[in-house]
């Protein structure tokens, strides 16, 4: 059965109706092009959202692991933070060109910060023979003065994760991304738990 619009009735003119599914078919030949075009960037889109939100929730998982001060049988903490990032990306994640790093910070403030310098050139970045506040004392400018590790109790530990994500099609890397890449990053800051002042506590009252 044809539904034909109240218009052509209206008229009486056949040949308008044929006409109009003549450069239906036209238009529809230039438009599948477009459209699956438009079909691959969207599952493309839709994967880089998704990869991005299961390296969010990796590392929530990994830092709520962290934040605990276990110590999980034949690995060290952060082996076990690297392997729980990598469980929670359900093997999406090239782990072996991904970056995990997890560092700590005398306070949530300093999370990123890099040392002090005297910007002597005025280009924004430290450049070497600038004066600069040597914190952690090891005789070099650091951009960043969080130390490698998930800490002591108590400590503020920012996680960072970060992979260039392969774009499948070229042609979503006609648009975004460098090189067929597209760089995914994710990050979070937490503070350890007291947990060196629970275990072996006594129980309130007893
Ligand atoms: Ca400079
Ligand atoms: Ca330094």
């Amino acid at each position: 059965m044809v539904l034909r619009r109240p218009g052509f009735l209206v008229f009486g003119r056949r040949s308008l109706v044929v006409n109009q599914r003549g450069s239906s078919l036209v238009e529809f030949a230039f438009a599948a092009p477009l459209m699956v075009m438009m079909i691959i960037a969207t599952i493309e889109f839709g994967m880089i959202m998704f990869v991005s939100t299961l390296m969010e929730s990796a590392l929530r998982d990994a830092a709520r692991f962290g934040i605990t001060g276990q110590e999980p049988d034949g690995a060290t903490r952060l082996e076990q933070i690297i392997a729980i990032v990598e469980d929670r990306t359900i093997g999406l994640v090239d782990m072996d060109n991904a970056t995990v790093e997890v560092r700590v910070y005398p306070t949530f403030g300093d999370v990123g910060r890099g040392e002090a310098f005297v910007d002597g050139n005025g280009n924004g970045a430290y450049d070497p023979g600038e004066t600069f506040t040597d914190e952690n004392g090891n005789g070099a400018h650091d951009a960043d003065i969080g130390e490698a590790g998930a800490g002591e109790a108590g400590s503020i530990v920012a996680y960072r994760m970060e992979y260039a994500w392969p774009l499948r099609t070229p042609l979503a890397g006609q648009f975004i991304g460098e090189d067929g890449k597209f760089v995914l990053k994710s990050a979070i800051a937490v503070r350890n738990e007291p947990y060196d002042q629970a275990i072996g506590a006594p129980a309130p009252g007893g």
